[in-house]
C-alpha cells in the first residue's frame, strides 16, 4: 500500500490533497517537527535528504513534492489531472517562489529570536537583506502568481479537461497557505485571495486539512 511521510505544517500537504483526489488508500505516517523547526532524524533513515514529503509505493522511494505529484498522477490519474501549462508552474513555484518564502521565514525568525536589548544592533544585516533582496523578489514572485489568478473562477490554468484540478494546482495549494497565513490574505492581491477561498471549500482539499494534523497555515477568510 502507499505510505506518505508527511511532516506537520509541510509541503506534504500537497501530497495529502492529491491522495484524497484520487481517492486511493494510503497509510499516513505523521512526523513532529523538532523544537529547532527541522524534521526528526527518523525521516533520513526513509530518503538520505530527510525533508518532507517522502512517498512510497510499490517498492519506489519517492522526493520532492513535484516528483511525486508527477508520479502519483501519471501511475493513478487515469489520464486527468493534467493540463499542458503544469510544466511552468510547477517548475516555477518550487524553484522561484517558494525559496524566497523560506529566505523570508528564516531571516525573520532569526531576527526575533535577538535578544531584545540587541536587536537594533545584530539585526542590522539580516534586516537588509530582507528589505532589499529578499522582499523585492518575493512580492515580485507572488505578483506573478496573482497576475496568472486574476479573473480565474475556477483552477489555476484552467483545470483539465473534466474540470478537475491539475499539477499546478496540487504545486499551489499549500504555497497559497502559506502566502496568506496570519493575515496576509489582505496584501497577497484579489487573484490568490480568490482562489484560496475556492480551495478551502474544496471537498478533497478539505479532507486533506483535516488529516494533516494541527495545520497552521489555515487561512482566515
Ligand atoms: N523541494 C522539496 C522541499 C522539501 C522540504 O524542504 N521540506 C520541508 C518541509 S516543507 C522539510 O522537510 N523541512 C524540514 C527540515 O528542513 O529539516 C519538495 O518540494 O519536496
Amino acid at each position: 500500500m502507499i505510505k506518505l511521510h508527511h511532516l506537520e505544517n509541510s509541503r506534504s500537504v500537497r501530497i495529502l490533497w492529491v491522495l484524497e483526489e484520487l481517492g486511493i488508500e494510503y497509510e499516513l505516517k505523521t512526523y513532529k517537527r523538532l523544537p529547532s523547526g527541522l524534521a526528526p532524524p527518523e525521516l533520513k533513515a526513509v530518503d538520505p535528504l530527510g525533508h518532507a514529503p517522502i512517498l512510497e509505493d510499490d517498492g519506489h522511494t519517492v522526493a520532492e513534492s513535484g516528483a511525486i505529484i508527477e508520479y502519483l498522477v501519471e501511475k493513478y490519474g487515469g489520464g486527468k489531472y493534467t493540463n499542458s501549462d503544469d510544466a511552468f508552474w510547477k517548475h516555477y513555484i518550487e524553484g522561484s517562489l517558494m525559496p524566497f518564502c523560506v529566505f523570508k521565514l528564516v531571516l525573520s525568525k532569526g531576527i526575533e529570536s535577538i535578544p531584545w536589548y540587541l536587536r537594533s544592533v545584530l539585526a542590522v544585516v539580516p534586516r537588509a537583506i530582507l528589505s532589499q533582496w529578499v522582499d523585492p523578489n518575493l512580492n515580485n514572485a507572488v505578483e506573478i502568481v496573482d497576475k496568472q489568478l486574476k479573473g480565474k473562477q475556477g483552477w489555476a490554468v484552467g483545470g483539465d479537461v473534466d474540470g478537475n484540478p491539475t499539477i499546478a494546482d496540487f504545486m499551489l495549494g499549500f504555497t497559497i497557505d502559506v502566502l496568506a497565513f496570519g493575515g496576509r490574505l489582505e496584501h497577497v492581491g484579489e487573484g490568490i485571495k480568490s482562489y484560496a477561498e475556492r480551495l478551502q471549500s474544496y471537498p478533497s482539499y478539505k479532507k486533506a486539512i483535516e488529516k494533516s494534523g494541527n495545520y497552521r497555515y489555515k487561512a482566515s477568510l
